[in-house]
């Protein structure tokens, strides 16, 4: 099973990225792509479509276009449900000890990494950005 990650704009100024990625191959993850992309604010904004009506949609478009960040396609059994265990909560200081988020994130907005949140989403969100591969 394939699910998307990305690793925010804030884990890759701050070099967070290897230690990240070491953390997710640590858990069983496959990395099976890798891109670093710039999110322009119209693919930031499809993106977070579903967000689009919630106080915090501009400031996270904005976040989220202001620096590189880097797009995985990771594969593992249940890769979904484990990487949402494996990265903790949206709000790193209720994220679990030893979570990527609770390591790493600074706050709910700056908070290190995304993943798909359901199979339905992981397969909309590979494709969003490795279309390829989404399509196979
Ligand atoms: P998650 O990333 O844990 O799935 P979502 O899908 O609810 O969380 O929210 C998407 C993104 O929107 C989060 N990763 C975070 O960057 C931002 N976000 C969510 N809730 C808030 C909030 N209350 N304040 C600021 N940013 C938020």
């Amino acid at each position: 099973m394939l699910t998307l990650a990305i690793i925010k704009p804030d884990a890759v100024a701050a070099r967070h990225t290897g230690k990240i990625i070491a953390h997710l191959e640590a858990e069983g993850f496959h990395i099976r792509e890798a891109q670093m992309v710039r999110l322009t604010e119209d693919r930031a904004e499809a993106f977070y479509e579903v967000h689009r009506e919630r106080p915090f949609f501009r400031p996270l478009v904005s976040f989220m276009t202001s620096g590189p960040a880097l797009a995985l396609v990771l594969e593992r059994d249940e890769a979904v449900g484990h990487l949402r265990k494996v990265i903790g909560a949206t709000d790193p200081a209720q994220a679990e000890v030893g979570t990527i988020r609770r390591l790493y994130a600074q706050s709910k907005e700056r908070n290190a990494i995304h993943a798909s949140d359901s199979p339905e989403n992981a397969a909309r969100e590979v494709a969003f950005f490795f279309p390829s591969r989404g399509k196979r």
